[in-house]
């Protein structure tokens, strides 16, 4: 899940998976269930099941409408292994054992977001805004935390530039973290809508995708934001919001392009259509 990220001569990737089964054993199941006594269960004796009987038409490997102990077990089996995020030498060929891990690390994994290396720390964010950055060489933990005030869901990997890590909530909070073993909160910006996209980093600017904006974020403090581009256009009830912040500030409005000629102008005749 997410993106390898590279340190040194190790490639650090990240598994998901569990240590225990997500369902019970068939033998439990059915002698709870199995009304018909046939040894399987169908639908209609599974519907109740609230933690699982969605995932009846998958468990139903053959489609018959019954599950039997095989198809239970396969399912059942699904995610249980070595998971977490690993680093692996970089350089390995062919299928890996478990032992080849130089360090393995199994808590608060994202779903979703991308780890980022940056400054020699390894920095994941999950669900909850929680934090975790550890040593790349050692997979030893240095800190765990939540993003203060952002604590919604997350999509958007961590991206990190300018001696800072910023974090991209589903609701729309933007925050900028110190990096370094201590890292700390230093602003939460609010973009007023949601945001599932990981910003973009150009230079001295972060780009942040809203769901009907694009902004562009300069380096100068104590400048208003101002919109960059607007993507849609929803039914907006309400004024454009401004934003100020020290740390996430400045964006320069950039004016439509001059109308370019139409591309057949600029062919040479030879090319041109009719
Ligand atoms: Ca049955
Ligand atoms: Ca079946």
């Amino acid at each position: 899940m997410g993106s390898p990220v590279i340190h040194g001569d190790t490639v650090i990737v990240r598994a998901s998976g569990f240590s225990e089964p997500w369902l019970p054993a068939f033998s439990a199941t059915v002698a709870k269930l199995d009304k018909d006594g046939d040894g399987q269960l169908s639908a209609a004796e599974s519907r109740n099941e609230q933690d699982w009987f969605e995932h009846f038409p998958g468990l139903d490997g053959n489609g018959n409408g019954r599950v039997d102990q095989r198809e239970w077990d396969i399912m059942r089996g699904l995610g249980i292994g070595e998971f977490g995020a690993v680093a692996l030498p970089l350089h390995s060929r062919g299928k890996l054992e478990a032992s080849a891990a130089r360090w393995r690390f199994k808590r608060n994994l994202p779903y979703v977001p991308a780890p980022v290396l940056y400054n020699g720390t390894f920095y994941m964010v999950k669900d909850g805004g929680i934090v975790t950055t550890l040593d790349p060489e050692t997979g030893a933990l240095r800190k765990q935390g939540r993003a203060e005030k952002a604590p919604g869901q997350y999509l958007a990997s961590p991206v990190a530039g300018d001696g800072k890590v910023y974090l991209a909530s589903e609701e729309g909070k933007i925050t900028v973290l110190t990096t370094g073993a201590e890292w700390e909160t230093l602003a939460v910006n609010d973009m007023g809508e949601e945001c599932y996209a990981t910003p973009a980093i150009v230079g001295d600017r972060v780009l942040v995708r809203t769901r009907s904006a694009l902004y562009s974020f300069g380096n100068t403090p104590g400048v208003r934001q101002k919109k960059y581009a607007q993507l849609t256009r929803p039914p907006f009830d309400k004024p454009e919001r401004q934003i100020c912040s020290p740390y996430f500030v400045r964006a320069t409005r950039v004016e439509p392009q001059q109308r370019r000629q139409p591309a057949r102008q600029r062919l040479p005749r030879s090319q041109r259509l009719g």
